[in-house]
């Protein structure tokens, strides 16, 4: 049954090109159910963007603009900047518009990166979202500054025939959860797709927050992590499972909640789904990575005090 209100609550509407299953839109649509219907939203150039502005169509209910690549956070400045000069000018609407910017981790970790951290140094009251999808997706899979230990993206490929024993990414995962907490942002939060609800209570939280706000996403790319469209949402899950990627949530630079695990799921589980990671499992070379993954996963349960 056709119910309007509920109809008006979805921001994203369906008929967008995002791939079957792309964890990127379960996590956008869930964010979107946080924002409310007060909101601008400038978002990096990327697949999110990509997949549901065709010109001249759109798939965002909401006034929504297409950044560049790198600037999505200072677009946002400007819009707030716009806002906060019309709430002193008679327009006293406009104070209370939420700004938000989004992107990619490309976007996010690596181009944008000098942007945003300038946006946070201000302290403006802006939310940042980034969906992690550990890799240049839209572009074919390139490495990006989060792209986690060991995966083969195309950049940094699996080793074939003589190259057998080349392991994929050399490069740990960028930090910015931590980096985003040296900024002394108010609020700081690391999702999952496995997680829609949190998404959705994390995005209300940070918009009722005054001051700049980032929430991370893992979302899986089904292409890009060579996964079944199936499983984004499991792989979501398991992230948190194993502690590779544990929801958090940071007020004031504390940590109030984080992912409590009962029982440990290993690194296997996850890494054993993703064709990204499939080399891993055929030569010794290969294991050790696994063994040296799992030390990763370890290490964050211990300093998230994720065991139950
Ligand atoms: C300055 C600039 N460099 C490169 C590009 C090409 N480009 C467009 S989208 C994209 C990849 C985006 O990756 P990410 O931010 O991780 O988002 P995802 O596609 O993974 O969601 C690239 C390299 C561009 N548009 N502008």
């Amino acid at each position: 049954m056709k119910n309007k209100k509920n109809k008006d609550k979805v921001l994203i509407s369906p008929g967008h090109r995002a791939c079957a299953g792309c964890g990127q839109m379960i996590s956008a649509k869930a964010a979107t159910e946080g924002m409310g219907n007060n909101v601008i939203v400038a978002n990096a150039t990327g697949c999110l963007e990509v997949t549901t502005t065709p010109y001249p169509q759109s798939a965002w209910k909401m006034p929504w603009i297409h950044s560049l690549f790198e600037n999505a956070s200072a677009i946002a400045s400007g819009i707030k900047a716009a806002l906060n000069y019309k709430g002193k000018h008679g327009e006293g609407r406009a104070k209370n518009i939420k700004v938000i910017a989004q992107g990619g981790d490309g976007g996010t970790f690596d181009i944008g990166f000098g942007l945003i951290s300038g946006m946070w140094e201000r302290g403006e009251d802006i939310l940042y979202i980034c969906y992690d999808t550990e890799a240049y997706s839209n572009t074919g899979v390139q490495a990006s500054g989060a792209t986690p230990w060991a995966a083969s993206t195309t950049t940094t490929p699996a080793g074939t025939g003589k190259n057998i024993d080349a392991i994929g990414s050399h490069q740990n995962k960028k930090d910015m959860i931590s980096i985003a907490l040296a900024h002394g942002l108010p609020y700081v939060a690391q999702s999952t797709a496995g997680y829609p609800m949190d998404i959705t209570a994390k995005v209300k939280k940070a918009l009722e927050i005054k001051g700049p706000a980032y929430i991370q996403i893992m979302t899986p790319c089904i292409p890009g992590w060579k996964v079944k469209p199936s499983d984004a949402m499991k792989l979501g899950k398991l992230g948190v499972e194993t502690g590779l990627y544990p929801l958090l949530e940071y007020i004031d630079g504390k940590l109030v909640n984080s992912s409590k695990i009962d029982k440990k799921v290993k690194v296997e589980e996850y890494l054993k789904l993703q064709g990204r990671f499939k080399h891993l499992f055929k030569t010794a070379r290969g294991k050790k990575q696994i063994e040296y993954i799992q030390k990763l996963a370890d290490e964050n349960i211990k300093k998230y005090e994720l065991k139950k």
